[in-house]
C-alpha cells in the first residue's frame, strides 16, 4: 500500500492538472525549457560553426604550403641577383633581376593566348595534326600524328596548364599511333615529334614520352642508311622507303639534313642506345671534310656524294637550323673539347655570315643577304630572324673584343627584324623583304605565318643582356598577333601583312614556340635557365647532361657509360624554375 501510494505521487508531475492547479510551477517549468531549448540548439549551431572554420583553416593551410612552395621556387624574384650566365659562368656578364609586376601581367596575357588556341585545338581538331581556325576542323599536315598536341605538351607544362597538360598525355598514352603509310618530313618529324616528346619526358620525367620517341625516331632513321651518311629527306612511316622531295632533283636539303643532331643526342643520353647520335653526328663529320673557308653552305647537299652544280646560300629557309644545330651542340655536350668541332664550325660560318651583312639606306639597318652562285642577293627572309638570338647565344664563346663584336651584331639585325613587323600596316612581319637603295626595307612574300624567329630572338637577347626594350619590342609583336590574328575559333595567319586577310591554318609552332617565347620574355631567368637547358629548332627545351662520347667510337647497343651520364629527369617543379 505505501508503495502504490508512493509511485502514484511520483506520476503526478506529469499531470498537467498539477501544474494548471500551481501556475508558479508550471511558470518555472516554462522558463526551464525556453532556456534548455536555447542552450541546445546553440550548441548545435556552435559546433556547426566550429566545423565549417575548422575545414577554413584546413584550406588555408593548404593555400599557405601551396605558397610557401611557390615562394621557395620564385625567390630568385624577390629582387636576389640573378647570374644570367651559363652554369659553366662563361658568359662573364651578371645582371641584376627584379620582377617587374607588369611582366607578370603580360605572362598572364600571353597564356590566355596559350589557354585559347589550345582549347580551340581540343574543340575542333582533337588528334589532328593542325586547327584550321576558320573552317573549324582538324588537317593532318604530318601523317595524323598530332603535331600540334606534341608541340604543345612542354609550353602546357611550363605555363602550368596542369589538367590541359593530362588529357594531352592521356592522348599519347591511348591514342598516338606511328605505323602510318606516310611518307613523312625527316626534319619536321624530328624537331616536332622527337623533340616534343623528349622535351615533355626531360621536364615531367614520365617515361611514356621517352618511349613514344624512341619508337618513332626507330621508324625515321633508316633514312640515314646512305653512302654518306647525309640522310634522305622523306622516309615512310610504315613502310621505310626513304627517298627525297621530287622537285631538289635526287638532292638533300641542307636544313632538313643536318638539324637532328640535339635530339638523337638526347635520345641516345637517355636510352643508353648510341645509334641515334652516331648516325646524327655523322653527318656533322661528313660535312665537316669538305667545310669550306667561309662556312658558308649550299642549301643542297647529295647524299650519295655527287656534286651540287647551282645553289643558294642564306640563313633563311632550308639553310637556318644547320648554323643553329652546330652551335646549339657545343653548348649540349657543355663546351668540352668533344664538341669543339661544331664550335670551331659555327665559328667559320659565324665569319660567313659576316661577309653577307650589308645595310639599308638611308636608315641603316643591318641586314644578312643571301648568294644565288656568285650574286649577291639583297633579300631576307624572316626565317634567319633566328640569327640574331643565335649570335647572342654563341656571343659568350667568344674573347671578348670578338663577344661584344657578335653582340652588337645580334642587337643591330634584331632591331631590324622588330622593324619588319613595325613597318606594316598590320604591325605583323612578312615571309621576308628586298632591299632597295633609298627605300629601306620592302616587303617581298607578303603572308605571315604566326612565325616565332623574331620574337625567339628577342628571347634570347632580353635574357642574355638584361635590356627592357626587348620585352617592349615582344609585347608589340604579341599585341599585333592578338589584333589581327586571334579569332573566336583560335589563331590564324595573314596572306597579307598589308591588308590583314587572315588565311585558315593555325601552325603547331604557334603553340611550341612563338608563344612559348613570349612567355618566357616575361618569366624570371630561372624559369627554363639558359644554362642547364638547349632548345631545340623547335623551341623544345632539352636539359643538358653529361656528353658520353663512347658513342661515336662504341659499336652498335647499349653503353653503360651513357646510360650513367643521363640523371633522373627533373621532377614538376625543377622542371619549370631549374635546379637551384
Ligand atoms: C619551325 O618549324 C622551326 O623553327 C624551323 O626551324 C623553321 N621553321 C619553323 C617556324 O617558322
Amino acid at each position: 500500500m505505501v508503495r502504490s501510494r508512493s509511485s502514484a505521487n511520483k506520476w503526478k508531475y506529469i499531470n498537467p492538472s498539477y501544474y494548471l492547479k500551481r501556475p508558479k510551477r508550471l511558470a518555472l517549468l516554462f522558463i526551464v525549457f525556453v532556456f534548455g531549448s536555447f542552450f541546445f540548439w546553440d550548441r548545435q549551431t556552435l559546433v556547426r560553426d566550429h566545423q565549417e572554420e575548422i575545414s577554413k583553416l584546413s584550406e588555408e593551410v593548404i593555400r599557405l604550403q601551396d605558397l610557401l612552395e611557390d615562394l621557395k621556387n620564385d625567390q630568385s624574384v624577390s629582387g636576389e641577383t640573378m647570374n644570367f650566365s651559363h652554369s659553366d659562368g662563361d658568359v662573364g656578364k651578371k645582371i641584376d633581376y627584379t620582377e617587374d609586376p607588369v611582366d607578370a601581367q603580360r605572362r598572364e596575357k600571353v597564356k590566355d593566348a596559350m589557354r585559347h588556341a589550345w582549347s580551340s585545338y581540343e574543340k575542333y581538331a582533337w588528334g589532328h595534326d593542325e586547327l584550321q581556325p576558320q573552317t573549324k576542323n582538324g588537317v593532318d599536315s604530318f601523317g595524323g600524328l598530332g603535331a600540334t598536341l606534341i608541340d604543345s605538351l612542354d609550353t602546357l607544362y611550363i605555363m602550368g596548364l596542369d589538367e590541359q597538360f593530362q588529357r594531352a598525355r592521356e592522348w599519347v598514352a591511348n591514342s598516338l599511333d606511328f605505323n602510318k603509310n606516310y611518307d613523312a618530313s625527316v626534319f619536321e618529324t624530328t624537331i616536332r615529334v622527337v623533340g616534343g616528346l623528349l622535351s615533355a619526358y626531360d621536364l615531367s620525367g614520365d617515361r611514356l614520352f621517352l618511349e613514344k620517341a624512341q619508337d618513332i625516331a626507330d621508324r625515321l632513321l633508316p633514312a640515314w642508311n646512305t653512302p654518306t651518311g647525309i640522310p634522305y629527306n622523306i622516309i615512310n612511316l610504315s613502310h621505310g622507303n626513304p627517298h627525297n622531295h621530287g622537285w631538289t632533283a635526287g638532292h638533300s636539303i641542307l636544313a632538313d639534313s643536318a638539324s637532328e643532331q640535339l635530339e638523337f643526342i638526347a635520345l641516345s643520353q637517355r636510352t643508353g642506345d648510341p645509334k641515334y647520335q652516331q648516325k646524327a653526328e655523322n653527318v656533322i663529320l661528313e660535312i665537316s671534310r669538305t667545310f669550306p673557308d667561309d662556312g658558308l653552305l649550299p642549301i643542297h647537299i647529295n647524299p650519295e656524294g655527287k656534286a651540287v652544280v647551282y645553289s643558294t646560300i642564306t640563313f633563311g629557309a632550308m639553310g637556318d637550323s644547320f648554323y643553329e644545330y652546330l652551335l646549339k651542340v657545343w653548348i649540349q655536350g657543355n663546351r668540352t673539347t668533344a664538341v669543339d668541332r661544331y664550335r670551331k664550325m659555327w665559328e667559320t660560318s659565324m665569319k660567313g655570315l659576316s661577309s653577307l651583312v650589308r645595310r639599308t639606306f638611308p636608315s641603316s639597318f643591318a641586314y644578312i643577304g643571301e648568294k644565288v652562285g656568285d650574286s649577291f642577293v639583297d633579300k631576307m627572309d624572316e626565317l634567319a630572324c633566328f640569327a640574331p638570338g643565335m649570335l647572342a647565344l654563341g656571343s659568350s664563346g667568344y674573347g671578348p673584343d670578338d663577344s661584344q663584336k657578335f653582340l652588337s651584331l645580334a642587337e643591330e639585325l634584331a632591331w631590324t627584324c622588330y622593324n619588319f613587323y613595325q613597318s606594316t600596316p598590320t604591325k605583323l612581319a612578312g615571309e621576308n623583304y628586298v632591299f632597295n637603295k633609298g627605300q629601306d626595307m620592302t616587303v617581298g612574300t607578303s603572308w605571315n605565318i604566326l612565325r616565332p624567329e623574331t620574337v625567339e630572338s628577342l628571347f634570347y637577347l632580353w635574357r642574355l643582356t638584361g635590356n627592357k626594350t626587348y620585352q617592349e619590342w615582344g609585347w608589340n609583336i604579341f599585341q599585333a598577333f592578338e589584333k589581327n590574328s586571334r579569332i573566336e575559333s583560335g589563331y590564324v595567319g595573314l596572306k597579307d601583312v598589308n591588308s590583314g586577310v587572315q588565311d585558315n591554318m593555325m601552325q603547331s609552332f604557334f603553340l611550341a614556340e612563338t608563344l612559348k617565347y613570349l612567355y618566357l620574355l616575361y618569366s624570371p631567368p630561372s624559369v627554363i635557365p639558359l644554362g642547364e637547358w638547349v632548345f631545340n629548332t623547335e623551341a623544345h627545351p632539352i636539359k643538358i647532361v653529361s656528353r658520353n662520347d663512347r658513342a661515336m667510337t662504341s659499336g652498335a647497343g647499349k653503353s653503360a657509360g651513357q646510360q650513367k651520364s643521363y640523371k633522373r629527369p627533373l621532377t614538376r617543379r625543377e622542371g619549370r624554375f631549374g635546379n637551384k
